[in-house]
């Protein structure tokens, strides 16, 4: 059975994410940030210098590399497991050659055409997240038939066409990609039909930290910003360790981190009930 779930800090050295732009751009902030969240009880601190919130402009992978190389390399030689959130195979090469230990895609290898190849060189673990078009035209491509199906399909494709690369799917991590060309509705009938991603057998990472269809569940005071979502974040995470889904992505790593302290807990009991 899959050890309990892990949890993947963010540390978005960025100026414009959607819930912490700009917050942890200057190097000693991010790392600073980044220390917090490991203390905090992120098991793995994922460090991204290019933000993918709708609407996103794309920068440069010379600046990309600028923004993360130096903190990664800083937070690895401390011990830490890092990965990079980048749809670049160049940053990606470079962030692995300087101890990063998992790459990190929301593309899935469709924005860079070499990234299964340096995926398959690197043999690190690998997240394919779900997406549709890029962060400028992912808002108008959120339509579906189904989702789950059509998800899960082109999941499988870009899977195929990794391996076809020379990845293992061993190396292969699943994202569905909440928000990522997907409205609440869509997000949450993810959610609901997790069984059909765990299906394909690999393991399944999930971020729904601080997104706008959480703030459609609380009352409007409580959602005005997105820092306000990380309760309606951790209930996903306690509901999400419940499944011992492989890992969630969140910008607070306590109360994610307590939460699977909760239902790990739960699970004991029910194994000593059941005797
Ligand atoms: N979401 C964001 C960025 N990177 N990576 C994965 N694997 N899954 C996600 O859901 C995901 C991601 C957007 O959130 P952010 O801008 O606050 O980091």
């Amino acid at each position: 059975m899959a050890g309990r779930t892990l949890v993947m800090g963010i540390v978005n050295v960025t100026p414009d994410s959607f819930s912490d732009g700009g917050r942890w751009l200057a190097p000693e902030a991010a790392l600073a940030h980044a220390h917090r969240l490991a203390h905090d009880g992120a098991d793995i601190l994922d460090v991204g210098g290019e933000s993918t919130r709708p609407g996103a402009r794309r920068v440069d992978a010379a600046t990309e590399c600028d923004r993360v190389l130096g903190i990664i390399r800083e937070l690895a030689l401390e011990g830490h497991t890092v990965s990079v959130d980048t749809v670049n195979a160049v940053t990606a090469h470079a962030a692995v050659a300087a101890g990063a230990a998992i790459v990190n895609d929301v593309s899935g290898g469709l924005a860079d055409p070499d990234m299964g190849r340096v995926i398959a060189e690197t043999g690190v673990p690998y997240v394919v997240q779900h997406w549709r078009g890029t962060p400028e035209t992912m808002a108008g491509l959120a339509t579906y038939g189904d989702v789950v199906t059509e998800v899960i399909a082109e999941l499988r494709q870009r899977l195929d066409e990794l391996v076809a690369a020379g990845v293992g799917p061993e190396q292969v991590i699943l994202d569905p990609g909440l928000g990522f060309a997907k409205d609440a509705a869509h997000n949450w009938r993810i959610l609901a039909h997790l069984e059909a991603f765990e299906a394909l057998g690999l393991r399944l990472l999930v971020g729904a930290s601080r997104k706008r269809f959480l703030a459609d569940v609380v009352p409007p005071e409580v959602s005005r910003s997105p820092g306000e979502r990380d309760h309606a974040t951790a209930a996903v995470t306690a509901l999400l360790a419940r499944r011992r889904i492989w890992g969630v992505r969140v910008h607070e790593a306590r109360p994610s981190r307590d939460a699977i302290r909760v239902a790990e807990a739960w699970r004991a009991a029910e194994e000593v009930r059941r005797g």
